[in-house]
């Protein structure tokens, strides 16, 4: 279709859990569209959508891909999503700017952690949605299985759309019950045809086409009370109850297929373009006036201002840098400038295009609804509204879960640190969720993310799009340390050597304060012992010998010194001089103060499914955690926490083997704490031998 209008543009996301067939199927959409003319596969490598290396390596998507079709007169443009849970921002970014989706659950294993998830996503946009019990042609395959657990997990009303002629290796068709037409593959004209409907599934067909008319009266109660008088529906009346039903999301429509052999496609691809909402169904959209919390809206209209949501952006080592939009009002040309309403600058554009697994497409105009991309632009950034300039809009961005996991990367060849610094900054514009930073007190470079295979990839990326390799370590811990009792001290520097000497005499007292106190010092010279000119140099010496202490060289913290007592020398004092004694002073006060070390502690949250609570709570123990308080939601449970920073350096892959994927956690830092002598005998041991 060269020329479409808005009102026929379907705008999907294929969301779920990694594995279930989600590519696949967007394959499926492409061949039996026409769009290729021979499926691409995951398992060979051959898929448009998992078009990058680390995709086809690891057979998984990473990263949401676009394209489109055209089905029966409308424009159905298609996201393909990661269903792994370290790539989960990019789906929900996705979700956030689609009309409907598509969420498949697994004929065999039902609905799994991830489909949840993607559920959880699909409910905060209110998304249009349907379910497709996918890959019907695997050994074990069971249909109904499929349902009860969907029924079972998602929680939500489910109406059957569609019955699995056959399973498992026997799947050779499915029932429409909207249509009531069954399809087939025709292995000649390679697609699918309409059969009859096999005389033995006349019954059970019957059953659930009634329940079906049933659930779409259900939606509306003048369609109710005409379906009490004639236990019917005329055919207008359903379409008009799906479309309503489905706008809603009051009706869920559950399909099934296979995506390898093409089955159930159809009757899939026909409720997307009569039932899913079209961008003008969805009606207006509301932003805000850049800067204000002014409400404003925008409707799908050609005539409207232009705007829309950049929900993705890829790096591209060669033709540099894509960004991804949905055009929610107004129309854009390249001649027309861009205008970036969230930075309040204006953009350079080149060609627009509409992208096709990794094929760029040009287009001369874009219209409300189209999702289509743009190279080059140097400031947007996912999550950022592009709009015309005289009306300028913002659009709430989703925002980007934190990150769980840190390594301290280091260039495998030394002097590409410049280099490393860059990389990753082009490699976080692409990837909002990856975080980077130069740990002040460590002063290693820190890379962090959403789980180990998130950093495994990223860091695959950088080598293969910037040629850059690292090395990957577990970060170290900022211990730090301080005293736990108090003293009395002299710090004494005096030096004699020929000329001028150097003279400077201090008495300190050393005490503890509480933890997060910091550093106080007190000057309690009365008189002029010292003279004034030369105290703050006591401070500053004691600051400088702080910064490492005496038992492990980590920075000492929370404890006051007073300057109490101390005598200077006419000639000899100096500035040099008193730094020096209050420096020396400090380090041999500390050795009297039972010097300790601290470790950062973090506030930890973790939800899991109730089933692995006993285990997670046991592992908790055993990492030194304490409960602070549980909560239960659903069948899920979130357990309250602190634990110390080093002991769950390495806890995102732990939780995962631990809860099979299904648990989930955050944290963030709280305060230090006193760690226990047996641990801080082998820290301290480790610091001797490195310092060696
Ligand atoms: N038997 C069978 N296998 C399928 C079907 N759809 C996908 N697969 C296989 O399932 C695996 C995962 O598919 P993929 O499309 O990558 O799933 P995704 O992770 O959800 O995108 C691959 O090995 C596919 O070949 C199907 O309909 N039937
Ligand atoms: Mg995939």
């Amino acid at each position: 279709m060269s020329k479409y209008e808005t009102k026929s543009i379907r705008n999907l996301a294929v969301i779920g859990h990694g594995g279930t067939g989600k590519t696949s199927l967007c394959e499926s959409f492409l061949h039996l569209s026409g769009k290729t003319d021979r499926p691409g596969r995951v398992d060979d490598g051959t898929s448009s959508m998992d078009y990058e290396p680390e995709e086809q390596k690891r057979h998984i998507s990473i990263s949401a891909a676009t394209s489109n079709i055209d089905w029966d007169k409308h424009r159905i443009n298609i996201i393909d999503t990661p269903g792994d849970s370290n790539f989960t921002f990019d789906t929900k970014s996705c979700l956030r700017i689609v009309d409907g989706t598509v969420v498949l659950v697994d004929a065999v294993a039902g609905v799994e952690f991830q489909t949840e998830k993607v559920w959880e996503y699909a409910d905060e946009f209110h998304l249009p949605r349907l379910l497709f019990v996918s890959r019907m042609d695997r050994e074990r395959a069971d249909f109904e299985k499929a349902v009860a657990s969907i029924r079972d997990r998602l929680g939500r009303k489910v109406t059957l759309f569609s019955l699995p002629i056959g399973a498992e290796n026997g799947f050779s068709g499915v029932v429409d019950l909207t249509s009531m037409k069954a399809f087939a593959f025709d292995e000649q004209k390679r697609t699918e045809k309409i059969i009859d409907i096999p005389a033995d599934m006349a019954e059970i067909v019957q059953k659930y086409r009634d329940i079906l008319v049933e659930d779409i009266a259900e939606t509306d109660d003048e369609l109710m009370n005409k379906y009490l008088e004639n236990s019917e529906l005329s055919p207008e009346e359903l379409q008009t109850g799906l479309r309503k039903g489905i706008v809603s999301a009051a009706l869920i429509p559950v399909l099934c297929g296979s995506a390898l052999k093409n089955l159930g496609i159809h009757p899939l691809l026909n409720t997307i373009v009569r039932y899913f909402p079209s961008p003008e169904d969805i009606g207006a959209v509301t932003g805000t006036k850049p800067g204000t919390d002014e409400v404003e809206t925008r409707l799908p209209d050609e005539s409207a201002p232009f705007s829309a949501l950049v929900f993705k952006t890829i790096a591209d080592p060669f033709a540099g840098r894509l960004t991804l939009f949905r055009v929610y009002s107004g129309t854009l040309k390249a001649e027309q400038g861009l205008y970036n309403a969230s930075r309040k600058l204006n953009e350079r554009i080149g060609t627009l295009f509409f992208l096709e697994g990794k094929v760029q497409k040009p287009v001369e105009m874009l219209i409300p609804g189209d999702i289509a991309a743009i190279a080059k632009l140097k400031e947007t950034a996912t999550g950022d509204t592009l709009s015309s300039e005289k009306a300028p809009i913002v659009y709430p961005k989703c925002e980007v879960p934190p990150a769980i996991i840190s390594f301290a990367v280091e260039a495998k060849t030394r002097g590409d640190e410049d280099k490393l610094v860059t990389s990753i900054n082009r490699l976080i514009d692409e990837d909002p969720t990856i975080v980077f930073h130069r740990d002040d007190q460590t002063r290693e470079m820190i890379l962090s993310g959403l789980g180990q295979i998130h950093i495994e990839v990223t860091v695959e990326k950088m080598k293969r799009k910037f040629g850059l390799e690292v090395n990957l370590k577990t970060p170290k811990v900022p211990y730090k340390e301080t005293i736990k009792g108090k003293t009395t001290v002299q710090g004494r520097y005096k030096k004699q050597s020929g000329g001028r000497g150097q003279f400077g005499d201090t008495w300190l007292d050393i005490e503890p304060l509480p933890r997060g106190g910091g550093f106080e010092f007190v000057d309690k010279i009365v008189g002029g012992v010292i003279p004034q000119q030369y105290r703050p140099a006591v401070e500053k010496g004691i600051v400088e010998a702080m910064a490492e202490g005496v038992l492990a060289g980590y920075p000492v913290v929370d404890l006051r010194v007073s300057l109490t007592d101390g005598s200077y020398h006419t000639v000899d004092s100096s500035e040099m001089a008193f730094k020096i004694a209050g420096s020396l002073g400090f380090k041999k006060g500390v050795l009297e103060c039972q010097p300790t070390l601290l470790e950062p502690i973090v506030n930890i949250m973790i939800e899991i499914p109730d089933e692995y609570m006993g285990d997670v709570i046991g592992d908790l123990n055993s990492r030194r955690g304490k409960v602070l308080g549980m909560d239960s939601v659903g069948h899920h449970q979130i357990i309250k926490g602190q634990v110390p920073l080093a002991e769950i350096l390495k806890y995102a892959p732990d939780l995962r083997s631990m809860t099979s994927g299904r648990g989930t956690f955050t944290f963030e830092h709280s305060h230090y704490e006193e760690v226990p002598a047996y641990i801080a005998e082998k820290i301290i041991a480790e610091s001797k031998k490195d310092g060696a």
